[in-house]
């Protein structure tokens, strides 16, 4: 019974908040707390759209399709990889009041800009304008469909208004955060003049069961039966929304409004969306045409001046090209921003199935709109390096948000898959969230940043809500802390593993990691408890210093993250855990043989016609030579935690090699970057499983090169022997990195999840604004 209870008690605790005040209440993101912040593009998986920072918002967004071809039908609405669009992207994002994005279709390009404007207590009015404009490819002007639609999510009502029986010129409608609303539609006009251009409407208005199916509800509702007519051209039929039956209600109890004004039109075209709050009463026109125009054009303007004011580009000599290209990797990022409500799916070691943690909302940038359209905790840490330069407040909200995410144990979930839009986009292996897992604090970093910020004086008056919101946050941090140092604790004394590593030793050439960000980067080959993990240490000397200086800063006792930090941050101990004399470098400790390779497995196909049918395709690992205690010989990111974190003491010698291991072609050193593996490595691009490619195993990832910079950037302005060798790497690898970001941007239309080590090219998911965006941060040089 005791074992029962206990196992009950534990199980409700893993989904148990954290139970010190929260950081916000829930009215914080509301519109009368945050009217400015209201509205927002918070929904950074769709190429389009706008929501509230409220739980069921109603949401807002745009599908479209060309009509060139009548048998496949190209309908764009969630950012998808394999839409294999040229570019999309923000080329200027403030994160608050505006954004203009750039997307290039394979005959067309579209952009699609915001602009807000405050008044009325419901977060104010905003329009959109998307103009359309033929591609110097294209042999003719393309037609094209624009969908505009609006969608409630469980609340909220929507009405649509016909006129000319087929065109819906507005929407009005009513929700719980919203009150009364009315979206109008404008008439498309031809590109810079007023009037009015030849275009065919249609609309639906149905009813959806979730947000998620809106795109299978547009394209079941197609159809091929449309004539479009103008007069200067010949007529001919095109594709359009027609009419949709929901499944019956007693599938799905709670059915949603869901309206669709579609518009065809041949490029080049500028069409104005308007949204307008019924709260405000004394607007004082309407925000379209020339009015918007000049609102465009001087919050542009600002942008400009703010952009230069923070990252000094220009004066640092980059090209206008090059700051455009700054102000797109910072605008992504703020526009990658999105607004997530739902529920995790959690499993501890006390309960046989997972279970759903507490609802709950996170404000977040997100690492890729296409391929991972959600929150990631270590990710985020690095966004906020960038962000906190551009406006402190996005990030002490994102971090409140995040922090708020705790249970009482001290763990957050690592990956956020909130709500059902992004619940669809995550294979089901992927959606369950390990209560002993971790991830790299690397809010720390971010908090350090915020510390910094409040030592310079002249940040004083922006900054005065800074203490408080600290003073807030130091209960939830101390937990947190304590959370990584029982829970990950290692064999010795001060050392640290990471638990959560891939069990079935069979199946990967070494089993994976993910905990530490570093997914299949090579440790220990044989995981065990005897482990000790030199990355995790690292993250636990720069969260024990960032702790104690905020505990001195609160006037708390500091003495026992001093004491931790003061024990971590002895070379000594480090290097007595983690140095390995032999191979010259930090090294993670373990069950480990280096003798393992994937073989192709063998199994007994009898003789006959079924040797045909049956190709027997599995590989699995085999060891050669039995695995001992012993230091595990990787050379790569992970043995350059202790520089990255900045660790070692100036003066150490450790630096000496770990300088010439970077600098090393045959090992870290690449004209694009520092690469995840070394070039000499056994595991140096090799595959984990037949389904696994490599991916820390050589590629070059920008988190870990900013670190790079960063401590090159700390190590040549501190005295020491290796002052001077830091400087010329710094000056070198920062160049690398820049040129070959920027390079392969210009030539691809993406900022890219990793480089090829090899070639320089971008690599995995695309867009990739999340850490790849540290670039600007590269490019200002601030550390
Ligand atoms: C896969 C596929 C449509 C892997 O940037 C987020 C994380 C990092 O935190 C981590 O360090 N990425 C890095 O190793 C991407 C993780 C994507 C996992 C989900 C599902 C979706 O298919």
């Amino acid at each position: 019974f005791y074992a029962l209870y206990m196992r009950s008690a534990m199980t409700k605790r893993a989904v148990t908040l954290h139970p010190s005040p929260r950081l916000l209440d829930a009215k914080s993101t509301s519109a009368a707390v945050s009217p400015e912040r209201f509205w927002g593009s918070y929904r950074p998986h769709v190429y389009f759209g706008m929501k509230t920072r409220s739980p069921r918002s109603v949401v807002t967004g745009l599908m479209w399709m060309s009509q060139i071809s009548h048998s496949d039908v190209n309908l764009r609405h969630t950012c998808e990889q394999g839409d294999g669009l040229s570019s999309y992207g923000w080329l200027i994002h403030d994160g608050v009041n505006f954004g203009m994005q750039q997307i290039r279709d394979t005959d067309f390009t579209l952009t699609t800009t915001f602009v807000k404007r405050m008044g009325g207590e419901h977060g104010g009015d905003w329009t959109w304008r998307i103009t359309g404009k033929q591609n110097n490819t294209a042999s003719q002007a393309p037609i094209i469909s624009l969908m505009f639609y609006v969608a409630s999510d469980t609340q909220g009502y929507l009405q649509a208004h016909i006129e000319d029986k087929t065109r819906l010129s507005h929407v009005t409608g009513t929700s719980e955060e919203l009150g009364d609303f009315k979206i109008t539609f404008n008439k498309p006009t031809s590109r810079e003049a007023a009037t009015n251009k030849y275009a065919s409407y249609n609309y639906l208005q149905t009813l959806s069961p979730g947000l998620d199916q809106l795109t299978d509800i547009v394209k079941n509702s197609l159809s091929h039966r449309f004539v479009f007519n103008p007069s200067t051209a010949e007529k001919r039929s095109y594709i359009a929304v027609d009419t949709y039956t929901p499944p019956p209600q007693k599938d799905n109890p709670i059915q949603s409004d869901f309206v669709v004004h579609q518009v065809t039109v041949q490029v080049p075209f500028q069409i104005e969306v308007l949204f307008e709050s019924g709260s405000f009463h004394d607007r004082p026109n309407q925000l379209k045409g020339s009015v918007l125009t000049e609102e465009l054009t001087s919050l542009k303007l600002s942008y400009r001046e703010k952009f230069e004011e923070t990252f000094g580009l220009q004066a640092k000599g980059f090209t206008p090209a090059q700051v455009r290209f700054g102000k797109a990797a910072l605008s992504n990022m703020l526009g990658g921003m999105g607004y997530f409500f739902g529920q995790s799916v959690v499993q501890s070691n006390y309960h046989d199935y997972p279970i759903l943690y507490p609802e709950a909302a996170l404000f977040t940038a997100v690492p890729s709109r296409s391929f991972f359209p959600r929150g990631f905790l270590w990710d985020e840490g690095f966004h906020q390096l960038l962000i906190s330069k551009w406006d402190p407040q996005l990030t002490r909200e994102a971090v409140a948000h995040w922090l708020d995410l705790m249970n009482v144990e001290g763990w957050i979930p690592r990956e956020q898959i909130l709500g059902d839009e992004a619940l669809s986009k995550v294979p089901s292996e992927f959606v369950v969230q390990h209560t002993e897992n971790a991830n790299p604090p690397t809010f720390f970093l971010v908090l350090e940043k915020i510390r910094e910020q409040l030592d310079k004086p002249t940040n004083a008056p922006q900054l005065q809500d800074t203490l408080p919101f600290l003073r807030r946050l130091y209960t939830r941090l101390q937990t947190w802390f304590d959370w990584y140092k029982t829970t990950q604790a290692g064999p010795l004394p001060n050392s640290y593993r990471w638990r959560g590593r891939d069990k079935d030793t069979n199946r990967f050439l070494n089993p994976k990691t993910l905990t530490s960000g570093l997914d299949d980067y090579p440790r220990a080959s044989h995981p065990s408890e005897d482990e000790r993990h030199v990355d995790l240490y690292c993250w636990m000397v720069l969260a024990s210093r960032i702790l104690s200086s905020m505990a001195q800063l609160l006037g708390e006792p500091h003495q026992e993250y001093e004491h931790t930090y003061q024990t971590l941050s002895n070379n000594s101990l480090l290097s007595k855990l983690h140095w390995s004399e032999q191979l010259h470098a930090f090294c993670d400790y373990g069950n480990h043989t280096q003798a393992v390779s994937l073989q192709q497995e063998k199994v007994f196909v009898p003789p006959g016609p079924m040797r045909q049918q049956l190709p027997v395709k599995r590989l699995v690992r085999s060891v050669r030579k039995a695995p001992k205690l012993q230091y595990v010989n990787a050379l790569g990111y992970v043995s350059l935690f202790p520089f990255l974190l900045q660790v070692l003491t100036p003066d150490s010698q450790k630096l000496e090699y770990i300088l010439k291991d970077i600098r090393d072609p045959a090992r870290l050193w690449t004209p694009y970057g520092l690469r995840s593996l070394s070039r000499s490595d056994p595991m140096y691009m090799k595959r984990n499983t037949e389904h696994d490619a490599p991916y820390w195993r050589g590629a070059i990832w920008i988190n870990i090169n900013y670190l790079a910079v960063r401590a090159l950037h700390h190590y040549s302005r501190k005295q020491g022997p290796y002052q001077e060798k830091a400087a010329d790497l710094y000056q070198e690898l920062r160049t690398n990195v820049i040129n070959n970001i920027y390079k392969q941007y210009q030539e691809t239309g993406y900022i890219w999840e990793q480089y090829s080590d090899s070639t320089g090219r971008g690599k995995g998911s695309h867009p990739f604004t999340g850490w790849s965006a540290l670039i600007v941060l590269i490019m200002a040089e601030e550390y």
